[in-house]
């Protein structure tokens, strides 16, 4: 049985034409786990946060609350959701007083994190500066106010795709994430979604078979997205920085108070 998975996993590369790399795994190894645990649907939830943009009544402004970078929801080239553009804070961020939120998952479960997926894109176009740039994400096994142990420290292309992150396996209560910076905006700095996944070890070679066919999944719609919209396949790894070329709006976007 394993052998044919093995025989299909071959043929779905070759057929693909795809530079998809599966490496062996070790029993001491872990692999990747395919399901976002910070989805507000599986149970993720912001405990706590920086700011959000606020309406004239100082209430906060649906379409750019916090919430929305958990709701699986992503603004992308051709859709372009009503009721979710993503997070904007209410003032900028800067090294010393940056923008942040604060993850927790299903329960409260500590979980053992090796990735996240960050996609900047809003509903505001890349050329207003105001998606996040620099960025750091530290983790808490005890409490949501610390101390904080450092993940990853990255910078974000200014394109709207989904950009991911590895990082050694990391014990994770609340995952902080702190953005320092944006492009250049004097208003606000925006996010679309972030995505955080598990480390996970296991020895048995059936699981450790299934959890490399959904990598492989999501690598084949990396791909194919990456064909579609003329995307690098890891944009995250490409030191150049060009400005994205973001399409038209088609709806009429929430005005924000200024
Ligand atoms: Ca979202």
């Amino acid at each position: 049985m394993v052998e044919r998975w093995a025989v299909l996993v071959a043929v779905v590369c070759i057929a693909g034409g795809v530079a998809v790399t599966t490496p062996a795994l070790g029993a001491d190894e872990f692999a990747v786990g395919a399901t976002n645990v910070a989805l507000a649907a599986g149970g993720g939830h912001i405990v706590a946060f920086s700011s959000h943009v606020l309406d004239e009544n100082k209430q906060p402004v649906k379409q750019w609350q916090v919430s929305n970078v958990i709701d699986g929801i992503h603004v992308t080239a051709t859709e372009r959701p009503r009721d979710s553009y993503g997070w904007s804070s209410a003032v900028p961020p800067t090294p010393t007083a940056p923008q942040w939120f604060i993850i927790a998952f299903q329960n409260q479960k500590t979980r053992l994190i090796t990735r996240v997926r960050i996609d900047p894109t809003t509903d505001d176009p890349a050329e207003i500066g105001r998606w996040a740039k620099d960025f750091k994400i530290v983790v808490s096994n005890t409490t949501q106010e610390g101390p904080w142990v450092e993940g990853k420290s990255g910078r974000l292309l200014n394109k709207g795709i989904p950009q991911t992150f590895d990082f050694p396996p990391v014990e994770c209560r609340f995952m902080k994430v702190v953005v320092t910076s944006n492009w250049f905006s004097d208003q606000f700095v925006e996010l679309g979604e972030v995505e955080v996944y598990e480390a996970i070890a296991t020895g048995d070679a059936l699981d450790q078979l299934i959890i490399r066919l959904e990598n492989l999944l999501q690598d084949l719609k990396r791909y194919r997205d990456s064909q579609r919209y003329n995307q690098p396949l890891r944009p995250e790894l490409k030191p150049t920085m060009t400005p994205a070329t973001t399409p038209t709006a088609t709806v009429t976007p929430v005005p924000k108070p200024q």
